[in-house]
């Protein structure tokens, strides 16, 4: 009975479901440089996991601190199922275990094996005396795991963010970076080299290049990497018609980060007919751009295959349900004037964001609410406004049809105010929060 008690708890903090449909989409731990994956119709996302430094006089506190990777999935890029943790510097022979260096990963799937690869620095120096990055592949059955690390890790490869690629033919390519991207094809059993490294000609010759992904679409290869045009990583890309090259630079996917995070790194997938990138950026952490968070925004090409630029957003992507508690601090649209955000906790930034409207008429939009099919009664806002105050909320635009007129009680506290609905929608609209009078804090709103 204990040891069942035990198992079921032990699962529980394994397997953990988290629901939200916005950037970032993980929201209870740090997360990067996401390699996003398609894997029997559900998403996979395989980031790395930064975490704040432990006290240890050894390891710099202003720089990555990493010591495993989980995965993540979900179906329908709102609800995020964390799987827990597949790999450990703790549990891989080769990988000095007081690194903290687990750096960006990839996962492929060939013959209903899965391959993850992930760097970390050796614990033993090559037959070149050399230790630094090593590559090691752990290989599972399913994508969640478990994975078995393989013994030693790739030979004849030192560096970085190893990113791979099967071809229509079904070659499989490895790509890393040390200063340059390598490429060199992989044996069919995805764990040694079959090709001696090649460095990619054509790339930037200046500034930091890293983080190498590799896609095909419509017969365009697509190499995309951080690299530091100016100050900080930018994501741009360059395309060929061959997985190893040349390559000729295209442009840029996503300019440097608003937020000053200094990396980024990205990964494609097309999803239910649509295309995504995955990024990371600093949300719950501005102030210590090595602790990151993953995001997901839409992807559009144009009509001769150039990548149109991705503006990072809050509101990401996925649809909300009505009767979840829609965090309007994701806004998709704001009026110019009068709106803005904070964290609900500056310490706890993992508590999330509060939305601040500030002039009678400022407003914030959320875009793809999901009514559904049954009436919806009453919603629930949770509000602070120290002179008291009203919130009218629009369906579609600002001057769409009201669904409620909430009243926020004057006060220091926090209420959570319910209001009847005065009309009944169903399927999926946009919301429009807008203020009627006096200053006012929003945590969120749920409609039941
Ligand atoms: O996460 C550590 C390093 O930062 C990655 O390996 C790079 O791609 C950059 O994002």
């Amino acid at each position: 009975m204990k040891n069942n008690k035990i198992l079921i708890l032990s699962l529980l903090m394994i397997v953990s479901n988290i629901s939200f449909g916005q950037n970032p989409i993980v929201r209870n731990q740090f997360s990067a440089d996401p390699t996003a994956r398609v894997f029997n119709g559900k998403v996979y996302v395989f980031p790395s996991h930064d975490i704040p430094t432990p006290p240890n006089k050894n390891l710099r506190k202003d720089w990555f601190c990493m010591a495993d990777y989980h995965v993540f999935s979900s179906e329908n890029l709102t609800d995020w199922t964390d799987h827990g943790m597949i790999v450990s510097q703790n549990k891989v022979n080769w990988v000095d275990s007081f690194s903290y260096s687990m750096w960006a990963p990839d996962c492929i799937e060939r013959n209903g094996k899965y391959y993850f690869y992930f760097p970390a620095n050796k614990n033993i120096a090559d037959a070149n005396g050399r230790k630094g990055f090593g590559i090691g592949v752990a290989i599972a059955d399913k994508p969640e795991g478990p994975y078995i690390p393989q013994k030693d890790p790739i030979k004849g490869v030192n560096g970085i963010d190893p990113n791979v690629f099967i071809d229509k033919d079904g070659q499989a390519y490895l790509y890393w970076a040390q200063g340059n991207i390598s490429v060199a094809k992989l044996k069919d059993n995805m764990t040694e080299l079959a090709s001696e490294p090649q460095v990619i000609d054509n790339l930037p010759q200046k500034g930091l290049k890293e983080g190498p992904f590799l896609f095909e679409r419509k017969g365009i290869y697509y190499l995309t990497i951080p690299h530091v045009e100016n100050k900080i990583e930018r994501l741009e890309y360059a395309i060929g018609d061959n997985p190893m090259g040349p390559f000729k630079m295209a442009g840029v996917v996503m300019d440097e980060s608003p937020m000053n995070c200094w990396t980024n790194h990205q990964s494609f997938i097309q999803y239910k007919g649509q295309w995504y990138l995955f990024y990371h950026q600093d949300a719950y952490s501005p102030k210590f751009d090595k602790n990151r968070s993953i995001c997901i925004d839409s992807l559009f090409f144009n009509a001769d295959g150039t990548i149109r630029k991705v503006l990072p957003t809050l509101r990401g992507v996925g649809v909300t349900s009505a009767t979840a508690k829609i965090e309007i601090d994701r806004y998709s649209g704001k009026s110019q004037t009068g709106t803005s955000i904070a964290f609900l906790d500056s310490v706890n930034t993992f508590k999330g964001w509060k939305t601040i409207l500030n002039n009678k008429g400022a407003w914030v939009k959320y875009n793809s609410v999901d009514f559904g099919k049954k009436k919806l009664k009453s919603i629930l806002v949770k509000a602070l406004s120290e002179s008291g105050s009203i919130l009218q909320i629009h369906l579609d635009k600002v001057d769409g049809p009201m669904i409620a007129e909430v009243k926020v009680p004057k006060g220091t506290n926090w209420n959570t105010v319910e209001t009847k609905v005065s009309i009944q929608q169903t399927g999926i609209h946009n919301m429009v929060v807008a203020l009627k009078d006096s200053p006012t804090e929003i945590d969120w709103i749920q409609f039941q």
